[in-house]
């Protein structure tokens, strides 16, 4: 009888450990797809319509927590069960346990909004709560023995026991406060509506973009948008709680809240974004309409003294850039404090809710993502998280041009056929592209209409296709007449260059 009840509280244990272990992992992964989590919104997807509403009719709006608590008693009995059947039999109760983060597996699968980490939270919360009972039982005092009186391995059964329920019970509010923290990051986000700009931005001219099947589109989905960063897991920053300080080098440092910068006047414009770690033909290049404050006018609020040169941003978290004060005040080149992206907040990836775009910079000594610090400096003072590992102090965005289509490899029929893609050097603008056919003249390409200087521009070249093997090679002159070099660059330590070229292999 007695071991029974110890097995029970072993197995409550166990799996309050195993729970607490899932919770903490879902926290992290920012979703909300705690194992009860999950199973609750599947029960009352399950449930039919009308004993749905008898339950909201009984309960009225604490229908959630008569659910989560009936789930509570399910758990902790099944729980206890495992203990008692582990007891009697090896991997009896263990199995109880896997079976149950197995039903957590299928009810995130089913969820709509899951991604493939969903099912995460629930694997951690079987195996961990499988092998902690089997390590909690293994623990548990023999069979009591009437000339012994109490067997001296129960005592420290107990400890065990008890201290797995605690660390179980400290873990699943610990994930519970992650989980929340995210969701008020999401609600917020989702609630928040961008101000309007000051002077809106006309839409694309059709001419902007050309007709090519598989040509870059001109301004890139947020979806599509490229990543770069060194976040593990996305941060989820509470605007309520957000707040950039300016401060440095400068008369009148300052803090601004959310609510204060959503209330300033703002800009729009359209940049392409660039990564430094772009190879010749790589895709680490998108472009966004903007929605921001002006830096330039948060410096002049700050009043810039002494020989500053540079600004050092900071993110939430400690990732660092270093960006030229002159390309931060010059009053003719965007550099945004940014709050919007295509017409909508920031999505959690690219900063919400706020980040740095600096037209012509690569991403790395400007593009801060979740800021919340600028200090007036001078690069003799600071570096830069990148610099420091090795990475250029200035990122100029270098003049480069791409080959979309035809794609590498492919096979295209003879005749006319549109070779195309983009070319771009960001707040300087494009001239001229041409496109040579293996060692042939070089062809001018059509350009298509400059969107800005700051973005990338289409062109396209009609290729009279000859049956054979070709090379295809694209090269770009600025709106400065400067050439794209030959010469051939990797990204370490401050942008590649080269020309982009593209074999195909041409037949009927
Ligand atoms: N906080 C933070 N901001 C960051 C980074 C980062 O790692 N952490 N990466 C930078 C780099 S290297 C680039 S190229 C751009 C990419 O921005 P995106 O992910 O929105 O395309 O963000 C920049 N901002
Ligand atoms: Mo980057």
């Amino acid at each position: 009888m007695t071991r029974s009840w110890l097995a029970a509280a072993a197995g409550i244990a166990a799996v309050l450990l195993g729970l607490g272990a899932g919770g903490v992992v879902a926290g992290i992964l920012a979703r909300a797809f705690s194992p009860l989590t999950v199973v609750g919104a599947a029960i009352i997807d399950l449930t039919p319509g009308g004993l749905k509403e008898a339950v909201i009719h009984v309960f009225g709006e604490h229908d959630k927590t008569f659910l989560l608590t009936l789930i509570t008693v399910l758990v902790v009995v099944l729980a206890a069960l495992a203990g008692v059947l582990e007891l009697r039999r090896p991997w009896l109760g263990r199995t109880i346990i896997l079976v149950g983060g197995a039903i957590g597996v299928a009810a995130a699968i089913t969820r709509g909004d899951a991604t493939s980490l969903a099912i995460v939270p629930s694997v951690v919360t079987g195996i961990v709560g499988a092998w902690v009972l089997a390590f909690l039982v293994r623990r548990m005092p023999p069979e009591r023995d009437p000339r012994v009186g109490i067997a001296p391995t129960r005592r420290s059964f107990l400890t065990w026991a008890a201290a797995t329920a605690a660390i179980g019970v400290v873990a699943t509010l610990g994930g519970e406060l992650l989980t929340r923290t995210a969701a008020a990051a999401a609600n917020a986000r989702a609630a928040f509506r961008l101000p309007r700009p000051r002077t809106a931005i006309a839409p694309p001219p059709a001419a902007a973009s050309l007709d090519v099947p598989g040509i870059t589109p001109l301004i890139t989905a947020n979806g599509d948008f490229y990543r770069t960063d060194t976040e593990l897991t996305i941060p989820q920053l509470d605007p309520a709680k957000w707040s950039l300080k300016v401060h440095g080098m400068v008369e009148r440092p300052f803090t601004l809240d959310w609510s204060e910068l959503t209330a300033l006047p703002m800009e729009e414009h359209y940049v392409t974004l660039a990564c430094v770690s772009n190879e010749v033909g790589g895709d680490l290049i998108s472009t966004a309409k903007w929605l921001g404050y002006p830096v330039r006018l948060l410096l002049e609020r700050a009043g810039v003294t002494g020989d500053a040169d540079m600004v050092f941003s900071s993110s939430f978290d400690g990732w660092t850039a270093a960006t030229p004060l002159s390309a931060l005040n010059d009053p003719g080149r965007a550099a945004l404090l940014a709050i919007g992206m295509n017409g909508e907040p920031l999505p959690f990836v690219h900063g919400f809710p706020a980040r740095l775009v600096v037209p012509g910079l690569y991403g790395y000594v400007s593009a801060t993502k979740w800021v919340t610090d600028l200090e007036v400096t001078r690069f003799a003072d600071r570096t830069s998280y990148w610099t420091k590992q090795g990475w250029a102090e200035k990122g100029p965005v270098k003049i480069e041009s791409r080959i979309d289509v035809p794609r590498a490899g492919r096979r295209v029929k003879p005749g006319r056929v549109w070779v195309a893609g983009v070319a771009w050097d960001q707040h300087v603008g494009i001239s001229k592209v041409e496109v040579q056919v293996d060692n042939g003249p070089w062809h001018e390409a059509e350009l298509a209409r400059e969107l800005a200087a700051d973005t990338w521009v289409q062109w396209r070249w009609p290729w009279e296709a000859s049956a054979g093997n070709h090379h295809l090679t694209v090269r770009a002159t600025s709106a400065t007449g400067e050439l794209q070099t030959s010469t051939y660059a990797q990204p370490v330590p401050n942008g590649a260059s080269g020309w982009d070229s593209v074999s195909v292999s041409v037949a009927s």
